[in-house]
């Protein structure tokens, strides 16, 4: 059997907030259906990881990247329940869906004056209104294709909003302007919630994501490799997780917050921050790699070869200024042997391969 080991980093500069300081990130590398991964991290720790911003995403993403071979992760946030709101606010008092419109997630109007759902990444035309009593001027056709997103900021900027559409008299005003093809309105569907009750609005979809391929994808996963973007993915899909603890690290010293892998048969990655007096902020990760065959990885030519290959695969993924990875040692001894079970061997080969 290969020997496995546990490798302490010490990271400075990965922190900018203080909201990174009171967690621990904690990559699970077993394969669990969403379900399943929510009750093991509310076992073991507090909960399935949230994430509430895109400095919290990337220290996410940190741990998911430290964790050699699996990229893709469970996060907490899942679909509720559909939830449709019109860009500028107006309550949803009309609508005139097609028939089997499926649960995605931006709306669209044809020149019959039918609704489609659509993925809203997708370019389309659009129609903007202006905030005028003037029926006539009411209404804008923008040709240029867009995706929702970016329609919503044009016709914020040029007009008042994407187009609301409040009665069946407004929908027949509005197909007087439909080009030939469907376009987007202002009708959206944000069914994503997080359980822990935060109120964070934060999202980091992938290109193309969220998009209901399967029809019930109803949780997300983050994509380590994918710059730490997020998709959605049916909850009955084994995957990978990441829990997160509540700490407070003003109280610990950074040796002592990397307790010895060789203590636990989880197969778990921490990482944990706090400020450090005039370097700014530090994160420690701690994660397993296998030995080289035949070298002894304390020797220090092999040390600073893993470390550089290290910088640079983090460096690429998610590129940050002023980065420095540097070694730690926990009782004089940066490399600790991890006893290792065949049965866990196994699962984690096929971790990220559902
Ligand atoms: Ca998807």
């Amino acid at each position: 059997m290969e020997k496995s080991l546990v490798v302490i980093l010490l990271l400075a500069g990965l922190c900018e907030d203080t909201s990174c300081q009171t967690r621990k990130y904690i990559a699970v590398q077993t394969r669990k259906n969403w379900t399943e991964a929510g009750r093991y991290c509310r076992e073991k720790h507090t909960d399935l990881v949230t994430v509430r911003s895109l400095e919290e995403n990337k220290q996410i993403q940190f741990v998911a990247l430290a964790v050699s071979g699996f990229n893709q992760f469970w996060l907490e946030l899942h679909r509720e329940r559909e939830n449709w709101q019109w860009s500028n606010g107006d309550a949803v008092s009309y609508t005139n869906w097609t028939a089997g419109s499926g649960a995605l997630y931006c709306a669209t109007a044809d020149a019959g004056g039918s609704w489609g759902q659509s993925v809203c990444h997708d370019q389309k035309p659009f129609l903007c209104y202006n905030e005028t009593s003037n029926i006539t001027e009411r209404y804008t056709l923008i040709s240029t294709m867009k995706t929702w997103a970016e329609a919503r900021q044009y016709c914020r900027e040029h007009h008042t909003d994407l187009v609301s559409i409040k009665s069946a008299s407004e929908n027949e005003e509005i197909k007087k302007k439909a080009p030939t093809s469907p376009f987007w309105i202002g009708l959206f569907n944000d069914p994503w919630k997080w359980t822990d009750g935060g109120n964070s609005t934060f999202q980091n979809w992938g290109v193309s994501e969220p998009n209901n391929v399967l029809g019930n994808e109803n949780c997300v996963l983050m994509y380590s490799l994918n710059n730490g973007k997020w998709e959605d993915w049916p909850c009955s899909f084994e995957f990978c997780f990441i829990c997160y603890e509540e700490s407070n690290p003003t109280t610990k010293a950074p040796e002592t917050t990397a307790e010895p892998s060789t203590e636990t048969t989880e197969r778990l990655t921490e990482t944990q921050s706090s400020p450090e007096p005039g370097k700014g902020r530090w994160q420690v990760v701690r994660t397993e790699i296998k030995a080289p065959e035949g070298q002894d990885p304390e020797d220090p030519k092999i040390r600073d070869a893993i470390l550089t290959e290290l910088q640079e695969r983090f460096s690429k993924d998610t590129p940050k200024e002023g980065m420095m990875l540097r070694w730690i040692k926990k009782d004089g001894k940066i490399f600790h042997k991890l006893e290792e079970k065949e049965e866990e061997k196994e699962e984690t080969e096929t971790c990220s391969k559902p």
